[in-house]
């Protein structure tokens, strides 16, 4: 699906869904830096306006995007989040790099999910040049961390309304 003109973070009517008690790991690529750190502001802003609490987000860095699954395995590991959101931004070059970059990333998260039941999050930028990639990380189509960490907030709400219905006799 095309995302031309359009603004990725929209969530309206959707948005109050309390995420108060969540734990919540932020995995960061710092491979191209000044892209994947406005992401980071997006999804902190999110998450807090959600209300999750600060002390309840676990920050870590990788060093680029092919590293994300890893460094979500071991929050997920160590740590038990609720969630883990993976931030990082890959940009076509001239080799095919991209290509092993970005599927194999995706495919990480993809597996990482399903094997611990724990919501793993896209949230990695693929774009074909770096203006693309600005404007999804804060430009005119939105903030991609935005969007990821809502993702998160409302797969973790999922779990938490299937575990009350479990606990209901129907
Ligand atoms: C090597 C590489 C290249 C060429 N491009 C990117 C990119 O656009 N975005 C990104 O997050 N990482 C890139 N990397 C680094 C790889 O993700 C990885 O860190 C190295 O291949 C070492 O495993």
């Amino acid at each position: 699906m095309s995302s031309k003109k359009k603004n990725l973070s929209s969530f309206e009517g959707e948005s109050h869904t309390d995420a108060r008690g969540m734990r919540i790991g932020i995995v960061t690529a710092a491979w191209n830096k000044e892209v994947t750190d406005t992401l980071l502001r997006g999804a902190l802003s999110t998450l807090e306006t959600h209300g999750v609490d600060k002390n309840d987000i676990l920050l870590y860095e990788v060093p680029g995007s092919f590293e994300l699954p890893q460094g979500a395995s071991l929050v997920i590991q160590e740590l038990q989040p609720d969630a883990v959101i993976c931030l990082g931004c890959v940009i076509q070059g001239e080799t095919r790099h991209f290509e092993f970059i970005s599927q194999s990333v995706a495919d990480g998260c993809m597996n990482l999910g399903l094997k611990t039941n724990v919501p793993v999050i896209f949230g990695v930028l693929t774009t074909e040049n770096h203006d693309q990639a600005i404007q999804r990380a804060g430009g005119k189509h939105g903030n991609k961390g935005d969007e990821a960490a809502f993702t998160a907030i409302r797969m973790v709400d999922m779990k938490r309304m299937l575990k009350i219905q479990k606990g209901q006799p129907s």
